[in-house]
């Protein structure tokens, strides 16, 4: 017997939101989750199909026959040119042309706030703000709106940017106050994302309705969005544990991404490059620290 219930794919399904996601959407959805590790063990009505992003082929076999796919895979915080280009450019690129090839109309970009991480934390942005990304790793996140806005325009594909903020059980920090998403307010956006009749490209802001909140998530609230959490509960334990830090981190709302270094000249020899990079703290010490 047929079913109505839709196919989701979810790239890089195994890392935190995705994980996240597979809990809150278990049973309104079959999740078709992808990613280059191994998922295991599944549970009802999920599936897997490995999938590497740099290699379309895979990402075609990953997204034939789903209504939407979920695109959060890449590299998740800023690092090297080397390993935001392959993971998310090209993958963000192939994970559009596999919808695309694949007849997949409706796309959920996971955008990220640091893809306007350059406006200071004394402003409130919009949707409608310029970009003004703080890191390679913004800059890729705007890459991938800009896909986003092609795509919708030029082959009809339906298409949604989440900038999305921290997704966490509980806020991390004081800048995370401001830019927290409950795992069950993202369940409610994604949703949005996937059920709304009227997307063509939609940017929205992936934050709960946070009291101390840098956005004004105007775009969200149109579309039926109405978080049910907010950062405040958490506010006195987060600032009785939050230590100053870095004055030009805590200017900007993209935090230590705006000083994050990794740029090594790239005519240096490779050892002065690696020295460069470490010095920098990208690479896994920092991705575990931002994912703290
Ligand atoms: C992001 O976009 C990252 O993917 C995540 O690892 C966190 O660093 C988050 O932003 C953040 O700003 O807290």
């Amino acid at each position: 017997m047929k079913t109505s219930m839709k196919t989701i794919l979810i790239t890089g399904a195994a890392g935190g939101i995705g994980s996240h996601l597979r809990r809150e959407l278990a049973g309104k959805y079959r999740l078709r989750l992808s990613d280059r590790r191994t998922i295991k063990p599944l549970a009802t009505g999920e599936s897997f199909v490995r999938a590497e992003l740099t290699k379309l082929g895979e990402l075609l076999r990953a997204a034939r026959g789903v209504d939407a796919v979920l695109h959060l895979g890449g590299y998740s915080v800023e690092g090297r040119w080397e390993d935001i280009h392959p993971a998310n450019l090209v993958g963000c690129y192939n994970a559009f042309e596999a919808a695309r090839l694949c007849g997949v109309k409706r796309f959920l970009f996971a955008s990220s706030n640091h893809a306007v991480g350059f406006y200071r934390r004394d402003q409130v942005i919009d949707h409608r703000v310029p970009l003004r990304p703080d890191s390679r790793y913004g800059v890729a996140k705007a890459f991938g709106e800009a896909l986003g806005s092609l795509y919708a325009d030029k082959y009809g594909m339906q298409v949604f940017c989440m900038r999305i903020g921290n997704v966490n059980p509980a806020p991390l920090d004081k800048r995370r106050l401001s830019i927290w998403m409950s795992p069950r307010d993202m369940a409610q956006l994604v949703t949005i994302g996937i059920e709304h009749p009227d997307i063509r490209f939609e940017v929205v802001y992936g934050v709960s309705g946070n009291t101390r909140s840098w956005y004004d998530n105007a775009n969200a609230l149109r579309l039926g969005y109405r978080p049910q959490d907010d950062s405040e509960a958490f506010a006195a334990e987060v600032l009785a544990r939050e230590r100053p830090g870095n004055p030009r981190a805590e200017t900007y709302q993209g935090g230590s991404f705006v000083h994050a270094e990794s740029i090594p000249n790239p005519s240096a020899p490779a050892r002065a490059r690696r020295r460069a990079t470490t010095k920098g703290r990208t690479g896994k010490k920092a991705k575990r620290e931002a994912k703290k």
